[in-house]
């Protein structure tokens, strides 16, 4: 783990960098959009990744300040992507603790209409184990964003225990299956069992599915067989800059 000290300082001095990864239709394997990514950008250059600074950000009130900082990167790649051609979706992660401030609504609006972002172009992912504990703020400021035309996405889906009613409650459009089940559902009945579950209540719900963490062609196979509608994996392509992903982009439109 980073220490507070070397994250307030990083916080303040240019080290939150933020990569992408691609999300792609099924079957034709096109870009449907991007999930940002959080890394720490050391001075000697090296990348860290969030399981060593996320922690110490989250538990020392300073998950504000890096939403914000990801948050702004991230619009300003779409408006750059835009600008050569590329419009399409970005995924941002968003902790619970961060959706806990009214003003955030207006804050990420503002933010991407000044780029030139529609909010419709914005998907907000939030990981199940942890939006079903909070209750009144997140999704009323969940709600809100909705109806703004941002996407809502529930991610590592499988990991918490949502029943049907609590999934009802936030106006979610998208699904995200944990890669874990992804990985097991070749071999392991269980977590095939987890897998097709998940499909069948995704589409009960009508959201859009995406199978995170397809790794081989047996489990592209496996997921476009039962339907799943985007992909994101490192079968496809890992989380890459900025920069990279518009080259990546036009090599595989
Ligand atoms: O990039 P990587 O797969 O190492 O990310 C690990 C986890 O860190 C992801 O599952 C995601 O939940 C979380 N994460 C990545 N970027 C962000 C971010 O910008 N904000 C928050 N809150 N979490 C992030
Ligand atoms: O929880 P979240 O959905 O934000 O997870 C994204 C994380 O998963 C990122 O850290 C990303 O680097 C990682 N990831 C994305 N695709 C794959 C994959 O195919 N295999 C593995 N092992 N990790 C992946
Ligand atoms: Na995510």
């Amino acid at each position: 783990l980073l220490t507070l000290d070397t994250v307030r300082n990083g916080l303040q001095n240019g080290c939150i960098d933020v990569f992408f990864q691609p999300k792609v239709t099924v079957p034709d394997r096109r870009l449907a959009g991007v999930e940002a990514l959080v890394r720490w950008r050391a001075e000697d250059g090296r990348l860290i990744p969030p399981i060593a600074f996320l922690p110490v950000v989250e538990e020392n009130g300073l998950i504000d300040e890096l939403t914000a900082q990801v948050f702004q990167i991230a619009v300003s790649a779409a408006a750059g992507w835009v600008k050569d051609g590329l419009n399409i979706k970005v995924a941002v992660n968003f902790s619970v603790e961060s959706l806990n401030r009214f003003d955030l609504v207006d804050f990420l609006i503002d933010t991407a209409r000044e780029k030139g972002i529609d909010p419709d172009k914005l998907i907000l992912e939030v990981t199940e184990s942890r939006i079903m504990e909070e209750v009144t703020t997140p999704l009323e400021i969940l709600t809100r964003l909705r109806i703004k035309g941002a996407g809502l996405a529930i991610d590592d889906f499988g990991t918490g225990a949502s029943s049907m009613q609590q999934l009802k409650r936030i106006p979610f459009t998208e699904l995200k299956i944990d890669r874990a089940f992804v990985a097991g559902a070749p071999t392991d009945d269980e977590a095939r069992a987890m897998l097709e579950s998940s499909i069948a209540l995704a589409k009960k719900l009508d959201l859009s599915i995406v199978a995170e963490g397809v790794e081989t062609q047996e489990e592209w196979d496996l997921i476009e067989s039962l339907g799943v509608e985007i992909v994101q994996g490192y079968f496809i392509a890992k989380p890459m800059p900025a920069d990279e992903l518009l080259a990546w982009a036009r090599a595989n439109g």
